[in-house]
């Protein structure tokens, strides 16, 4: 029996980072809970494998569908089904670097893909009951042209995700002022956590490090470790989504920190989490790092180890140096107060990825090796 008055929530992207602790977030809140799921050749659904309900049940409350960004059919059809009261839309070919090798796609899926839901929204008639939230990004302001970075900040995209995700956020504000429809635009600074997909420099880096520390890996290579980035904790992240989607008035909100810290740095901190200290040699292509000092007697890596380097393989055509965001109007009108800082966010990541390479390392012993290192 389906409750007429529970929430209906449609998530798209509901296999990834966000998706995933979104999805817990509404399920905890009683929505009934609708994602889209991409048809891949290995099952992709591994950080919503604990919200799992066996589809026979009667009335399950997080349901899948295939679906694709790219397919307008498709996700009108889905909608058209799901009725829902909130659109979560977080689906996105969402790797900047990766953008430059999949510029049409990536304006396909991140850009195209914003109108198809709008359209079909209208197309349905249901711009009063159904809201939106757009998961626009801080690559929006890319060369910098303000700090700290706000709402009415200038927009500079430095790459084609970039772009990509800038006709996506005006798009959602032209059908919100052309037919009223409850549409608002997050524009969150880089958030992370345990679930980060591994590519992205946070997680490749507590991977990494994790590995270092318990000999399963000599050193890491890295691009630019002079970029900044505002870097949250993803749950903290998600519970302001869905207090956008509450707010009185459909707006546009930043979502960030307001501090700001070095790829360098955030190396050195996942490495302290390990009891380890570095010492940087070298700038540009040149810089290294090695071990300064190990006071962890569990992780005992020899003094002069050289642990990082850079490739600039990992360099972009076109960077953002520099992201730092002012998330005051979400603070004051929305009351968000977000739980983690940085220290906290390295602390969990660096614990999780230890377990992990821990039982890396129980395989590796008994003669397995099931984790790839493609990166
Ligand atoms: P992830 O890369 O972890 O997840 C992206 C999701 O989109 C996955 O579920 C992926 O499916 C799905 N997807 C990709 N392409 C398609 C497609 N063509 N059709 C259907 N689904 C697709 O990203 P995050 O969770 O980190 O980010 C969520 C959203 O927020 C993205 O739009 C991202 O651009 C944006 N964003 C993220 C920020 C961050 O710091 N994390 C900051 C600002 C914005 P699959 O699992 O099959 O790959
Ligand atoms: P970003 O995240 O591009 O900010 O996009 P990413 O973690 O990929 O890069 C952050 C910064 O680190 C530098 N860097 C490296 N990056 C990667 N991936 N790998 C490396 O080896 C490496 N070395 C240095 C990058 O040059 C960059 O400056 C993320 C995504 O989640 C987007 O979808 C989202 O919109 C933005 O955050 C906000």
């Amino acid at each position: 029996m389906t409750n007429k008055s529970q929430k209906v929530a449609l998530i798209t992207g509901i296999t990834g980072q966000d998706g995933a602790y979104l999805a817990e977030l509404l399920l905890e809140k009683g929505y009934k809970v609708h994602g889209i799921k991409r048809r891949t050749s290995l099952f992709n659904t591994d950080r919503i494998d604990h919200l799992y309900e066996d589809p026979h049940v009667e009335n399950p409350q997080l349901v899948l569908h295939y679906g694709d960004m790219t397919d307008s059919m498709n996700l009108t059809r889905i909608i058209q089904e799901t009725q829902p009261d909130e659109i979560y839309n977080l689906a996105a070919m969402s790797h900047v670097k990766v953008s430059f090798d999949t510029p049409e796609y990536t304006a396909n899926a991140d850009g195209i893909g914003t109108l198809r839901i709008l359209e079909a929204v209208r197309f349905l008639g249901l711009e009063k009951k159904t809201k939106i939230y757009q998961a626009s990004t801080s690559e929006l302001y890319g060369l910098v042209q303000e700090v700290p970075q706000r709402e009415t900040t200038p927009f500079y995209p430095r790459s084609p995700y970039a772009v990509a995700k800038m006709y996506a956020y005006w798009i959602t504000v032209n059908y919100r002022e052309a037919y009223n429809i409850f549409a608002c635009n997050g524009i969150l600074f880089n958030h992370e956590s345990p679930l980060r997909g591994e590519t992205f420099v946070t997680r490749k880096i507590t991977r990494a490090v994790s590995k270092i520390a318990l000999g399963l890996q000599e050193k890491i290579y890295l691009g630019n470790l002079d970029a900044k980035r505002d870097w949250g904790h993803a749950k903290d992240y998600v519970r302001m989504m869905w207090m956008i989607l509450q707010a009185d008035q459909p707006e546009d909100w930043v979502i960030a920190t307001g501090v700001t810290t070095t790829v360098r740095d955030f190396v050195k901190m996942a490495f302290q989490e390990v009891g380890i200290s570095l010492r940087f040699e070298g700038e540009g292509v040149g810089e290294k790092a090695f071990v300064d000092s190990c006071s962890n007697a569990e992780f005992q890596l020899p003094e002069g180890m050289e642990v990082v380097n850079v490739d600039p393989k990992y360099f972009r055509p076109t960077e953002v140096e520099l992201l730092i965001g002012d998330p005051s109007k979400a603070k004051e009108k929305l009351g968000w107060v977000p739980e983690h800082d940085l220290a906290s966010l390295v602390e969990d990541m660096m614990m999780s990825d230890l377990k992990l390479m821990r039982k890396e390392q129980y395989l590796k012993d008994g003669g397995y090796n099931i984790l790839n290192n493609f990166e």
